[in-house]
């Protein structure tokens, strides 16, 4: 949701000119206290203040509102024996509703849907990829599940304590719990890869949790919050909402030292996160930094981070994640990805048993061809490198690369 709530210079002052016009002045703030707009994430999360704004922003009565929305349609071709081609589509669509209250207080409603379902249940061939299931029985393996129809449905109470002090409510049958960095689908480093990376499961994969209660205190650039939900990932019926008891907690600690820069570190424990190993929890703990800036000239996003998940039985496995997007005069974008990650879960893999690393490196470029009112046109390309462990060659052959191309319809004013 970072690029949702990013819009350019232009349009924000604008907006503030709208909201003079509101019967109750429209504030330019976050969602959940004192602090720029642009800092908003999905969730609950923070990106940089330096963040620019994407998205279409309208006053409507009281109302601030923002819509965002992407459609990528892709042609992916992993190696065999594991791999394979298919054809693909990532989507969301966003509208999301702010309104100061008469009492220093805000409510804010927000509404995320994907088509992704339509890609069917076992989604499409990413090697090494794990987590899910298409079927209820067989877990997803070199295989990214789809996108849930339902990605958020939340709402957001905020009051002014004093000054940059404040304190929020986040509530959702479907959203975000506090943990882990804004989901890479709302990161600008990595928006443009048209891939999900393989350290999701490790670091972002409850960012579509099927109830959700986040409370936290906001100072400044700081803030502390608590999340109660439900555990459990998601099943292979994607468009239905599953609640469940709260049975899951997390806590994150957010800091955003410079305009430039977001930081977090989080931990959680998930209470039987997934369906066909019910006896299992895990404990999940993150860290991330994201910096928003400029490199000799070209527009920059970066992401680290790293994600341990620690299972009530078995060992722990870490996964490290580098995405980088640099942005080229007004048309180019070159992105690229690198991953580490530990894999304890590749069942009927020869030699996949009990954990295995693998790396990922990514190469993409990008290019707008089109502008067309308030939406942008892409194409663009990537090219992937696996290093595949001795005891997983047999499965996988030594080298192991994929390719993806897409075109892109964006919401970007
Ligand atoms: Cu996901």
């Amino acid at each position: 949701m970072g690029r949702f709530y990013t819009h350019a210079v232009t349009s924000f002052t604008a907006l503030c000119a709208m909201s003079a016009t509101a019967s109750t002045p429209v504030e330019m703030v976050g969602d959940f206290g004192q602090y720029p707009m642009n800092r908003d994430g999905s969730g609950t999360s923070w990106v940089p203040d330096s963040t620019p704004m994407d998205g279409l922003h309208a006053v409507v009565g009281d109302w601030l509102t923002m819509t965002h929305g992407s459609i990528t349609l892709a042609q992916t071709q992993q190696d065999l024996p594991r791999g394979g081609s298919a054809t693909f589509s990532e989507s969301m669509l966003m509208v999301a509703g702010r309104r100061s209250l008469n009492d220093g207080s805000a409510l804010t409603l927000r509404a995320m849907i994907s088509a992704e379902p339509m890609n069917g249940a076992a989604g499409y061939p990413l090697l090494f990829q794990t987590g899910e299931s298409a079927d209820g029985h067989t877990p997803l393996v070199d295989r990214q599940h789809p996108h849930n129809l339902f990605m958020e449905l939340a709402a957001a109470y905020s009051r002014t304590l004093i000054g940059v002090a404040s304190w929020f409510v986040y509530a959702a049958p479907v959203g975000e719990p506090a943990l882990g960095p804004p989901a890479f689908l709302h990161r600008r480093a990595s928006e443009d890869n048209p891939e999900a990376p393989l350290s999701h499961h490790h670091i972002d994969s409850t960012h579509i949790s099927f109830g959700v209660v986040t409370g936290g205190l906001i100072v400044g650039r700081w803030k502390l919050e608590t999340s109660l939900f439900n555990g459990r990932e998601p099943d292979q019926h994607r468009s239905d909402i599953e609640l469940r008891s709260f049975d899951s907690w997390s806590t994150r600690l957010s800091f955003n030292p410079r305009s430039d820069l977001a930081i977090q570190v989080s931990t959680g424990h998930l209470s039987s996160p997934e369906a066909l190993n019910p006896s299992l929890s895990t404990t999940r703990t993150t860290a991330s930094v994201l910096y928003e800036g400029s490199i000799r000239g070209a527009r920059a996003s970066s992401t680290v981070a790293f994600g341990r998940n620690t299972p009530s039985s078995g060992s722990a496995t870490d996964a490290w994640l580098v995405d980088e997007s640099l942005r080229l005069g007004e048309r180019h974008t070159v992105f690229g990805r690198y991953e580490r990650v530990g894999l304890d879960e590749l069942p009927g893999i020869q030699g996949g048993t009990p954990l295995s690393v693998v790396s990922k490196a990514s190469l993409g470029y990008q290019y707008d061809f089109a502008r067309l009112g308030a939406a942008r046109f892409s194409l663009g390309g990537m090219v992937s490198h696996h290093w595949v462990p001795d005891e997983l060659v047999a499965s996988y052959g030594t080298s192991a690369n994929s390719w993806t191309v897409y075109l892109r319809a964006r919401i970007a004013p």
